[in-house]
């Protein structure tokens, strides 16, 4: 990397709705500051930051992709990410690698469901934000009204730093606000005057010299404007606006200068805090600088055939060789760095070194993974890992060719370490091999991926809802496993008693304290929690009736049945087992009598104690044109959903929050598209489990595979 230093390093992201110009302007800044020789377009597909064989076939971004670019001194980390909501994963991922969020807004089409959510999730980050309203040469350009939209939605902090000459067709040039042209040309879109007052609202008020300066209408110089903006940025009182033409390369120079000058150093952002790394410790704030250790972050990974295996890192602190050993603070492993490389989207050079700021990536590193922070000395520093929302559109897979298992498995873990909203897990109910993601588009891509990349077919199937059981009181249940087959016999009895275990508790010691203690179970020896299932086992045996070497066998016996379910075959949750008697043989006990016997006592017990079923319910957010409100309503209701909040957006939009059980909006996608003309659009998160309405669940037990009853085994 051409010598820079902190100071001169701006880290940015391009975020916003699809189809804005984002990867348009990606490739755009490349070719102005002189990165690449041919300027890359996306509707060729030739575009440097769609590269992947997918975003060529689909022509739009799937994953984010890293440029960089120096310009003006100024060292330029650029991540494109995908616009579409059913690859969120990959832009909440680029959050964590940067300083100033880029918005790119599509001016003939306004404000969209993406820009806003990408707007807030890095205000919750505390980074930096900027608006680009894109497409100023585009037909059907309100601009008075989108301008109007943008400060209602994004505040008052959102404010022109240039003004459009002429507006659509005859969109020539942009002119700066914070200092105008003496001679300001024809057909400027806005009032420059108001457009600066505007400007310098936003600016001034994180400076109190400054805004008493001018309020007192004393002249402020633009160098005294330079100094506060990027406090301004940092605060978040300031989203500066810039207008452009990405296709026709207007306003892309302006905008690129303001990047160099206004946009964030890593040394200007709010820094990045570690939590303390034992507790009563304090966090750490990580300092921007050259001297400090070396702590990196991991936010992307990739593993392809085509381009190798790569973990690409934002350094925050220090700086790092090739000849250097990463170490992850995860797990503790040292690792030797192949080659440090800097990125341009399909293509790496070797770097001799990287500095805190820089976004790189290496080469060959197993076992890194999205979150993980790295060090070159185990000093306990862990940065906080993002989080991503729960993927909520499941199917199930099986190898198209018998005998793919092994390769299916094999392929689908390595696509789930790279995508964090990309989650495959077996179910034990079902035996199925169950892969979950945003959406079908979503599973579209990782399946065409499974084939371009591992020449993997596979076939789907109907998404499962993922129900599990629970009891609504207590029971109690005992259970005598005897047989005498010749020889050896086998002999173990188990008497049990379940309880509701309740949902606020999430690990041993508040087990402990709230539920599992000896002001409940009088001689209770002992109680281990469960976190995966919200389970608890307690051993609260008198007198040796179970010996304590068979105890361990009991509480596997009731992990099995907690997997197995004893309702429909789902996995149960918030449920304890008290065992508090049993019997034994001298010679015919073992453990696998006992674990067959504590089993079957569970069972009787859990079926006494008023077994219910939970289903999954989820967030949704519809947002659309504000009359289809009544259709989409009156839809809700039929899908057992309860409508939480509604609010109107400017651009005569309405937002619907609703929740509504997860079997009933499998299909909702296709669904909102159809009672909206394709004009809907919504996200869908996990919220929590409730229960069934019984008439439901007396359905779902029918069709189980459980209701014939197993054979003892
Ligand atoms: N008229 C016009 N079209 C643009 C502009 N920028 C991008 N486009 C087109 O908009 C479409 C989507 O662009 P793309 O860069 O892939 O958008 P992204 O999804 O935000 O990355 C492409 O067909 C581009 O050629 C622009 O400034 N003006
Ligand atoms: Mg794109």
């Amino acid at each position: 990397m051409a010598k820079h230093s902190v100071e001169d390093i701006r880290n940015l992201a391009l975020l916003g709705h699809r189809a804005a110009g984002k990867t348009t302007l990606a490739d755009a800044v490349l070719f102005k500051a002189g990165a690449v020789e041919r300027r890359g377009s996306v509707d060729e597909g030739t575009s440097i930051s769609d590269f992947d064989d997918e975003e060529h076939h689909r022509k739009f971004s799937i994953d984010t992709s890293v440029l960089n670019a120096t310009y003006k001194g100024k060292q330029i980390h650029l991540l494109d990410t995908p616009g579409y909501p059913d690859f969120v994963g990959a832009a909440l991922g680029s959050l964590a690698a940067i300083e100033t969020a880029v918005i790119v807004i599509s001016a003939p089409a306004g404000i969209e469901v993406n820009s806003r959510r990408m707007f807030n999730e890095a205000g919750k980050r505390g980074l930096a934000r900027m608006i680009v309203i894109n497409k100023m040469d585009a037909d059907n350009i309100h601009f008075d009204q989108l301008l109007t939209n943008l400060r209602e939605t994004f505040g008052k902090g959102a404010v022109l730093f240039n003004a459009p000459i002429g507006v659509g067709l005859k969109f020539t040039g942009v002119v700066d606000v914070i200092n105008p042209p003496a001679a300001p040309p024809q057909g400027i879109a806005v009032d420059l005057a108001a457009a600066r007052a505007q400007m310098m609202d936003a600016t001034v008020e994180v400076d109190e010299k400054l805004m008493e300066k001018y309020l007192m209408e004393e002249s402020v110089t633009s160098e005294e404007l330079a100094g506060v903006i990027p406090k301004a940025l940092a605060a978040g009182s300031l989203v500066p606006i810039f207008c452009m033409s990405a296709k026709k390369d207007i306003g892309v120079a302006e905008f690129l200068d303001a990047v160099c000058n206004d946009a964030l150093a890593p040394t200007q952002a709010s820094p990045r805090v570690a939590p303390p790394a034992k507790e009563g410790a304090e966090p750490t704030t990580i300092v921007a600088n050259e001297s400090g250790d070396f702590i990196g972050q991991v936010f992307k990974t990739i593993n392809d055939k085509f381009v190798g295996n790569l973990s690409y890192i934002r350094v925050f602190s220090g700086k790092i060789t090739p000849d250097k050993h990463l170490f992850n603070s995860r797990n503790g492993k040292e690792s030797r760095i192949a080659g440090l490389l800097k990125i341009q989207g399909k293509s790496n050079v070797t770097i001799p070194e990287a500095i805190a700021g820089d976004i790189i990536a290496v080469a060959k590193v197993e076992g890194l993974q999205i979150g993980d922070t790295v060090l070159t000395h185990a000093n306990g520093i862990k940065l906080p890992v993002p989080s991503f929302p729960t993927p909520m559109f499941s199917l199930a897979v099986e190898p198209k060719a018998r005998g793919d298992e092994q390769k299916m498995s094999g392929s689908l873990h390595k696509m789930v370490d790279e995508d964090p909203t990309f989650v495959v897990h077996h179910d034990n109910s079902t035996h199925e091999l169950v892969i979950s993601g945003t959406s079908q588009l979503h599973l579209d891509v990782v399946q065409a991926r499974l084939k371009r990349r591992y020449e993997l077919e596979i076939v789907t199937k109907e998404p499962k809802i993922a129900y599990r059981e629970t009891i609504s009181r207590e029971g109690a249940g005992e259970h005598r496993h005897k047989k005498q087959s010749g020889g050896r016999g086998q002999f173990g009895e188990v008497h049990l008693r379940v309880y509701h275990l309740p949902r606020d508790i999430t690990n041993q010691q508040e087990l402990e304290e709230k539920f599992a203690n000896k002001s409940k179970f009088e001689k209770m020896r002992s109680a281990h929690y469960h976190a995966k299932n919200n389970f608890a086992f307690i051993d609260h045996i008198v007198g040796g009736t179970i010996p304590n070497q068979f105890i361990p066998a009991c509480e596997k016996g009731c992990v099995e049945l907690v997997e197995r379910g004893a309702l429909a075959g789902y996995p149960m949750q918030d449920v304890a087992v008290e065992v508090y008697f049993g019997k034994d043989h001298p010679v015919d006990s073992s453990e696998a009598a006992f674990k067959t016997a504590a089993r079957y006592a569970f069972k009787k017990a859990f079926q006494a104690a008023g077994p219910q079923l939970l289903e999954p319910v989820v967030t949704l957010e519809v947002t659309c044109p504000s009359n289809y409100t009544g259709a989409i309503l009156g839809d809700l209701t039929t899908k057992r959903a309860r409508v939480e909040n509604q609010d109107s957006l400017p651009g005569n939009l309405a937002v619907i929050t609703a929740r509504a059980p997860l079997a009933e909006v499998t299909r909702y996608a296709a669904q909102l598209g159809g009672i909206t003309q394709g004009q809907g659009s919504y996200t869908m998160e996990f919220s929590h489990y409730d229960l069934v309405p019984p008439n439901v669940q007396q359905q779902i037990v029918a069709k189980s595979k459980l209701a014939a009853d197993e054979e003892e085994d």
